[in-house]
């Protein structure tokens, strides 16, 4: 196994908005990340990602783009954003930035020349089509909601954005354009970064044939992915800019975020012999449980949804290229919200998918807040929702009668992305220590008992387990590089595999319910060959070779 910094060190992705605010104006900023660079070394983070951080209208957090080569005026300066990359290398960190090229805030200087007249030059730096039968050019919908097209009145021309219509498209068949955003990328990485996430990625190439979607029961638009995901035209972009990005600098690494994309075709990306991207951001937790309607949600099924997946990551040759292990981010749900228990069993659950994710092969990306265990927030009305894609949708969804304003509320206590977007809860003062003003989004009302500063004091805390994990992580290189077999893929309670490299073994047993499942140690294994490493509960033993677990509790053993 080719051994590499992104493949042993543990990252956290940070949502700079909800992190920490220094300046209190009630957003998070660069210096306020400066401010917790000790906390994250203390819970032994190596890597860090920041969603965008570049200049912003905000109409979708930052992934609406003014200015590439700027940091957005609510988070600093460029000055902080030096002082915070020096300050994460003399941590001995790494700094991973969010970067958003499949397209601009409609307020880009670039937009607004395109905008301008049908020749002029930037024109064709997005893509603008004529309208059909005096409407859109065809019946796509955006994945926020509403038409994928807008109608610019200046030129009588529809313009796409896959995304908010103050998103447009670019068009990645404008080599002019290529060569801006190859140049931005070096703009960044002459400044020292360490990597990229790549926002949207295996969306740069469409088909301008653009035919129309079909449109599926409950939907009001047609389905365009796949005119607008995984078309061959992505690989060639992709080589294109790791070979730039690369020669510029070897040990960068690039991270794709690719919708549609899983275990078993993301080789067509990470492959080594590919020489695209190193891994893929995924999107195969953030289904798990979904209801049949976009704001419902249902029981989650431990074989097919979680151990199918995990294992069919773990289990990738390593040509087929590495991979990060996360459950959520900015655009899911709490993590122990959507696959814990974060009512009953709040630490058991939290500490048990900490496990899960801390013996996998693959670089673990913490999501700030999770390690506390943070939840999502049940009592937001729709007043405290910032998400653009929540009223986009509600036009779709209430307002065409498809479901109640009661009932649409009731579903994105379950499923919006703003449930992950709640300030970071740093301790029990006014606004969880996040702000001293009012913040941009009102703060989880758990934070009195869901804080770092209460969990740092408390031993069995899940914060302390996190730090506890991650340092088992480090001891034990079979955690990183060491082969994965599941045992007894069929059972639908336990999640049981072995970690092996050379002659290191380490054995995990993970209730993932609230039941008391036995686990019979395989043929071969007794219990005077387990050594215990860590659990999640303090252990009492029966004698017999069986091992009775208690609800989410996890094993992880030392074979000896
Ligand atoms: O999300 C990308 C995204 O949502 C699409 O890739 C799509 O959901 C997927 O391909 C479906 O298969 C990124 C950011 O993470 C998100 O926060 C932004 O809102 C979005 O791009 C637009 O920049
Ligand atoms: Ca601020």
């Amino acid at each position: 196994m080719t051994r590499a910094w992104w493949k042993e060190g543990i990252a956290y992705q940070i949502y700079v908005r909800s992190f920490k605010d220094a300046n209190g104006d009630g957003i998070g900023d660069l210096q306020g990340i400066i401010e917790k660079l000790d906390y994250l070394k203390e819970l032994g983070i190596d890597i860090i990602y920041l969603n965008p951080i570049n200049k912003s209208p905000n109409d979708d957090n930052g992934y609406d783009i003014s200015d590439f080569r700027d940091i957005m005026d609510e988070f600093g300066t460029l000055e902080d954003f030096d002082q915070l990359l020096k300050a994460i290398h003399e941590n001995g960190q790494r700094l991973v930035l969010d970067l958003v090229i499949n397209h601009s805030s409609d307020e880009h200087p670039w937009f607004i020349e395109s905008r301008k007249g049908k020749d002029n030059p930037y024109r064709d730096y997005y893509i603008w089509h004529p309208g059909k039968d005096g409407r859109e050019p065809n019946n796509w919908g955006s994945f926020f909601g509403g038409s994928a097209w807008q109608l610019d009145e200046a030129t009588g021309e529809y313009y796409l954005h896959l995304f908010s219509k103050k998103q447009p498209d670019f068009n990645w068949r404008n080599e002019r354009l290529q060569n801006e955003m190859k140049d931005m990328m070096g703009y960044w990485i002459d400044k020292g970064v360490d990597g990229f996430r790549m926002d949207a990625i295996n969306h740069l190439e469409k088909d301008h044939s653009f035919p129309d979607g079909k449109v599926h029961e409950g939907q009001v638009y047609g389905n365009f992915i796949k005119y607008v995901q995984n078309l061959p035209e992505v690989h060639g972009y992709l080589k294109d800019i790791r070979n730039y990005a690369l020669s510029k600098r070897e040990d960068l690494v690039l991270i794709g975020e690719t919708g549609g994309v899983s275990y078993d075709n993301a080789f067509i990306y990470t492959g080594i012999d590919r020489g695209e991207l190193d891994m893929t951001f995924h999107f195969d937790m953030h289904s798990v449980g979904k209801g049949k309607k976009d704001w419902e949600r249902r029981p989650i099924r431990l074989i097919d949804e979680i151990k199918d997946k995990f294992t069919g990551w773990q289990s990738r040759e390593e040509e087929d290229g590495w991979c990060p292990i996360f459950y959520s981010n900015h655009d899911t749900t709490r993590t122990v919200s959507r696959l814990g228990d974060d009512k009953k069993y709040l630490k058991e659950s939290a500490k048990m998918l900490a496990t899960l994710q801390l013996t996998g092969r693959g670089t673990p990306f913490i999501y700030n807040g999770d390690e506390i265990g943070m939840t999502n927030a049940y009592e937001y009305g729709l007043e405290d929702y910032r998400d653009v894609a929540v009223f986009t949708k509600y036009k779709d969804f209430v307002e065409s009668g498809l479901v109640s304003a009661e009932d649409y509320l009731k579903g994105l206590h379950l499923t919006s992305r703003d449930n992950s977007r709640t300030p970071m809860q740093w301790n029990d003062s006014q606004y969880a220590g996040f702000s001293s003003d009012e913040p941009w989004i009102k703060v989880n009302k758990n934070y009195k008992e869901i804080n770092v500063e209460a969990q740092m004091k408390d031993p069995n805390s899940i914060l302390n387990y996190y730090k506890e994990m991650i340092q088992v992580r480090n001891d034990n290189p079979v955690l990183v590089y060491g082969d994965f077999k599941e045992i007894n893929h069929d059972d639908e309670e336990l999640y049981v595999y072995m970690r092996s490299l050379e002659d290191k073994e380490v054995l995990v047993i993970i209730n993932f319910y609230d039941k008391k499942p036995v686990f019979n140690l395989p043929s071969g294994l007794a219990k005077s060959d387990l050594e215990l490493i860590i659990s999640n509960y303090s252990c009492k033993d029966n004698d017999r070779n069986e091992i009775e677990l208690r609800p989410y509790e996890v094993r992880v053993y030392r074979i000896v």
